[in-house]
Order: C-alpha cells, then sequence, then structure tokens
C-alpha cells in the first residue's frame, strides 16, 4: 500500500491537521475520544476489516517494528508501539502548533517534523515565501527528509494550507516548490483554502495571487476549496437535523472544526484506493493522469457524498443511501467545496472520476455513469471516459460514499475572482510597499502572476470554444 507524507502549514494547515489524524485513526478502528457511541461503531467496524486495516495503516504512520498483528485500539497502543505520524507540522507563529504538543495525540508526532518560529509571515506572501523560506529552508529539508527516509513507499506530499494569509501561501508555495526540487517524482497533492470575498485580511488578494500562481508552477494537482462552501454544506447539514441534535451542536460547535473534517474526509476518501483493498482500485498516481490533461490544467472540482461532521453526536452511522441519491449528491453544486458548479450549462468537463467506497458495486457506477455523460458537456477526449474506483472499505460510520472529481472549465470563474480582487486593491497601489520591501520580491512579480493567471483563462476558454465549435459543426451535419 502506498504511503503519504501530509505537509501542513500555517494556521488553517495545522487546523487542518488537527482534523486530519483522529479522523484517519478512526478509519482504522482507533479510538481516539471516550465517546461510547463512537467506540462501539469504530470497534465494530475495526473488527470487521482488520486484515485491510492492518496493511493500510502504515499509509500514514510509521510502525518502527512492524508486528503481524494488529493490536492498536486507541492512543495508548500507538504510544507503547512508538508510532508516529508521516507528517511534517509547519507554522511561522507557534500557537496553533503547540496545541498538538498538548493534545492527546502528541506523541504521535516527532520532536523534528515541527518547524516553527513567531510572530508569523504578517499576513504577507513576501515574508513567508522569501524570508522565512530562504531562512528556514535548510530545516524544512531536514525535516522532511526525516519524514520521507521512514517510507518504502512512498506515493505522495499531501499539502494542506489556506491561501489568505501569509505563512500558509507564501511559506506554503515555497515548500512545495522544494518538494518538486527534491521529489519531482513524488505527487504533490495540495488543498488549498481560498479566502472568501468578504476577507478577513486585507491583503488576503495579494496573498492569493502570488500563491496561485506558484501552485500553478509546483502542483501535481489542487484540489481548491472556499470557506463560504464548507460553511453552507455545514448549515444545510443541520437544518437536516432534529431540533435535539441541533441544540447539541450549537453548544458543542466549533466552526472550524466541523468545516476542516469536511476536507479531511476529502483527502481520506481521495486516498483510500492507494490505502485499502477494493475491486477496481483506483491509485493516487491514476488521479492525476486521468484527471490532468495539460500540466497546469490541474485544479480540480471535488465533493462528497454523505457529508460528514466530525462533532460529537454527529458523526453516527446512516442507513445505506440509495445509491443513485449518492451520485446526484455528488454532483449538486452544493456539494461542491468551492461555490462554483462545475456542470454548468457554459462549461466543459476536461476530464471527471468518481470513486466509491463501500458497498456501491459497478452496476450502480454504470448506471450513474450513463445519467451522468448525458447531463454533462465534455470535450472531444473526454466524453467517453470515465475514471471509476470501487474501494471496497467505507469511510468510519457510513456503508457507502462516493467522492466525485472534476476538472471543469468553470474553474476560470475562480481564477476571474482573483483577478478582480487583485486589481481593486493593486489599482491604488494600497499595501504593495510591504511587498516590495521584502528582499527578494520585485513588483513585476505581482503582473507577471496576473498574466500567467490570465492565460490560464485563456487556456480553458479556447478548449470550451473549440468544443462548442465541434458542436454546432456536428449540429449542421
Ligand atoms: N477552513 C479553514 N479556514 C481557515 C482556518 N484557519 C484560518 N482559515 C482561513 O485562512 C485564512 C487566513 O490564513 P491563516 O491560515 O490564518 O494564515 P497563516 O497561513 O497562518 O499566515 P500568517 O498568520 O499571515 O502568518 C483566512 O481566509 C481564514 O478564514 C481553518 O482552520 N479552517
Ligand atoms: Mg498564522
Amino acid at each position: 500500500m502506498s504511503q503519504f507524507v501530509t505537509i501542513q502549514v500555517g494556521q488553517c494547515g495545522n487546523q487542518i491537521g488537527s482534523a486530519f489524524w483522529p479522523l484517519a485513526l478512526h478509519e482504522y478502528g482507533i479510538q481516539t475520544t471516550t465517546d461510547s457511541v463512537n467506540l462501539l461503531k469504530v470497534q465494530r467496524n475495526h473488527l470487521k476489516h482488520i486484515d485491510e486495516l492492518s496493511n493500510a495503516f502504515p499509509s500514514f504512520f510509521h510502525v518502527p517494528n512492524s508486528t503481524d498483528k494488529f493490536y492498536f485500539q486507541d492512543v495508548a497502543d500507538l504510544n507503547a508501539a512508538k508510532i508516529k505520524a508521516r507528517a511534517v507540522l509547519i507554522d511561522m507563529e507557534d500557537s496553533v502548533v503547540s496545541r498538538f504538543k498538548q493534545s492527546p495525540l502528541r506523541q504521535l508526532f516527532d520532536q523534528t517534523c515541527f518547524v516553527t518560529n513567531y510572530p508569523g509571515s504578517g499576513n504577507n506572501w513576501a515574508i513567508g515565501y522569501h524570508v522565512h523560506g530562504s531562512e528556514y529552508y535548510d530545516r524544512l529539508e531536514n525535516s522532511i527528509r526525516r519524514v520521507v527516509e521512514k517510507c518504502d513507499r512512498l506515493h505522495g506530499f499531501l499539502l494542506m494550507h489556506s491561501l489568505g494569509g501569509g505563512t500558509g501561501s507564501g511559506l506554503g508555495t515555497a515548500t512545495l516548490k522544494l518538494l518538486k526540487d527534491n521529489y519531482p517524482h513524488v505527487e504533490r497533492i495540495v488543498s488549498s483554502v481560498y479566502p472568501a470575498n468578504t476577507q478577513d485580511t486585507v491583503t488576503a488578494p495579494y496573498n492569493t495571487l502570488l500563491a496561485t500562481q506558484e501552485l500553478l508552477e509546483h502542483a501535481t494537482c489542487v484540489l481548491p476549496v472556499e470557506n463560504k462552501a464548507l460553511l453552507d454544506i455545514c448549515n444545510a447539514q443541520m437544518t437536516k437535523r432534529n431540533n435535539m441534535n441541533q441544540i447539541n451542536y450549537n453548544v458543542s460547535c466549533r466552526p472550524f472544526q466541523d468545516m476542516n473534517s469536511i476536507i479531511v474526509n476529502m483527502l481520506l476518501h481521495l486516498t483510500s484506493g492507494s490505502r485499502f483493498p477494493g475491486s477496481l482500485n483506483m491509485d493516487m498516481n491514476e488521479v492525476a493522469t486521468n484527471l490532468v490533461p495539460y500540466p497546469k490544467l490541474h485544479y480540480i472540482f471535488s465533493s462528497i457524498s454523505p457529508v460528514t461532521l466530525s462533532a460529537p453526536n454527529m458523526c453516527t452511522t446512516q442507513e445505506t443511501k440509495l445509491q443513485d441519491e449518492l451520485f446526484t449528491n455528488a454532483w449538486s453544486r452544493n456539494n461542491q467545496l468551492i461555490k462554483l458548479d462545475p456542470l454548468q450549462s457554459a462549461s466543459v468537463i476536461l476530464a471527471a472520476a468518481h470513486i466509491a467506497r463501500g458497498n456501491t458495486t459497478l452496476t450502480d457506477i454504470k448506471r450513474n455513469i450513463e445519467r451522468f455523460q448525458n447531463k454533462s458537456k465534455f470535450t472531444s477526449w473526454s466524453k467517453d471516459c470515465m475514471k471509476i474506483g470501487l474501494c471496497s472499505i467505507p469511510p468510519a460510520g457510513h456503508s457507502s460514499s462516493l467522492l466525485c472529481l472534476l476538472n471543469s472549465s468553470a474553474i476560470s470563474a475562480l481564477f476571474k475572482d482573483i483577478i478582480r480582487e487583485f486589481s481593486t486593491l493593486y489599482k491604488k497601489k494600497a499595501h504593495v510597499h510591504h511587498y516590495t520591501q521584502v528582499n527578494g520580491f520585485e513588483e513585476t512579480h505581482f503582473l507577471e502572476s496576473k498574466e500567467n493567471i490570465l492565460s490560464l483563462c485563456e487556456c480553458y476558454s479556447e478548449i470550451r470554444n473549440i468544443e462548442e465549435t465541434n458542436i454546432s459543426r456536428l449540429q449542421v451535419i
């Protein structure tokens, strides 16, 4: 089974990480809470799939003395066996990362995998990328190398960060470049949280533009996420629950925790085919080969169904959903992790993949793929090809689930938004001096990034126009 190293950068990246590790352990049937409902469910799940879980466990965790018997049931077992997460935790302030050091999972993280400083990158991409990127290059290189050396089947890096601030966007993309330079053949899958239009950081448009340019150059695949979309998904989930659950939820709610667990479930689902067996397993390297037709056109829409929230009481076992309903929900724009519709009529699908987990059958998939092909517009080369994956192990708490991945020209709306927000600020040269006073940053970098993103938008519209011309010609004949 493949192995993955997660790299968490900045506040957001590390908060996503703090949702990631308990849920990843949960998937292997390992208990991290004292909640009795969850305990029962996890243990049942654990017993049913013990062999598969045992084989798949080293995907995210280093087991020093490999044992034949998979005996881990809770954190104490992990500590006794000196299990370590394959992770590097980076932040230029230490408040979020230090929460890891105090959490019940603290012994999962080796001291050498923490790279922190004080007091952050001041919401400035240039400080994250140029100042911290140079100063911490050697430490990052060493920390990553140490984790990599403990892998014998390293398949990919999973980088988690946001683009609105300075550390996740600046140092995050500097780290991505480091990964590309040092490990060019290992996939770099990035989950990037894009800021909402009503931004909490005035310089977010600059940081987002500059980071996006780096993501285009150095990532294998980017799975963009918007907090607005996550919040809407969480709210929709809440209105479906009864009042008592709603009250419990409101009391215990930590909004980012639920929003982040949606991202985590997407990442766990994405990697499931490389970790668990299945009758038609989709490996991670197949994701990039199938979904990225040209190197820079690697932004992928993702949606999952059913949605899982992590708050106590909320992650109860669901009855088997009707399979067709799983697919319909995954195609809905309401389930997309960004606030765009990949299937809108003016767009064209460049590539698509559906990864099912649990008791979905090939017949279910085939029937639904046909529905999908009839409702969507494709390029000439993607019309008849649909990558499908079937992984037999469902996520914790569900009997089946579906991840839909789409490379759609509709993504250009995200890029146009980035340029619009940037131009509003840049027209008045507001806040520019914070960037130009950073050693290594040139003002031309803003305009070059803008040009590159614009030319990406042109690529998407060219593909869409060619397809439209083809379609109308066909109609005339
Ligand atoms: N989904 C999600 N978004 C977050 C989280 N924390 C922060 N954000 C978003 O991330 C952006 C701010 O970036 P941060 O991650 O706080 O910044 P940073 O990378 O630590 O950079 P600096 O603090 O500027 O050094 C804003 O758009 C926030 O809404 C989180 O836990 N989850
Ligand atoms: Mg920060």
